[in-house]
């Protein structure tokens, strides 16, 4: 029996700049990995600066087995798409065993953005299973 797992990518705030001229085209991925499966997926791009709210308000949603919810392991890009190859912004780990919370329970959390074990900014997001 599976579960669908919902990420609502809110917002973020970047403290980094991958851009020469401009505002980045800034988007999230999404990589859930579960009972030995990765899964991805992407929101769209937002423009934004450093230091400056970006939102997205962008849900995703994994359908992965029940049992393998306590051990699945969610983890985030944030970039820059580029017409070559995009720049990574930032990254962040998520433990997903705080949303094991069921009939449409909601979580929220503000992750920490790592570059290089440097800080890179946060990101807010809900998780909702059901
Ligand atoms: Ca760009």
């Amino acid at each position: 029996m599976s579960g669908t797992l919902t990420i609502n990518v809110v917002s973020a705030i970047v403290q980094r700049n991958t851009e020469i001229i401009g505002r980045m085209d800034l988007f999230v991925v999404a990589k859930l990995t579960a009972a030995g499966r990765t899964s991805e997926s992407k929101t769209r791009i937002v423009k934004g600066n450093k230091g400056e709210l970006v939102a997205w308000g962008e849900r995703l949603t994994f359908n992965i087995p029940r049992n393998a919810l306590a051990d699945a392991r969610l983890y985030l890009e944030v970039k820059d798409e580029d017409v070559t190859t995009d720049d990574l912004v930032g990254v962040a780990y998520v433990n997903l065993q705080n949303c094991l919370v069921f009939n449409g329970g909601r979580n929220a959390y503000e992750v920490r953005l790592h570059y290089n074990n440097e800080d890179a900014g946060i990101l807010n997001l809900e998780t909702q299973w059901a």
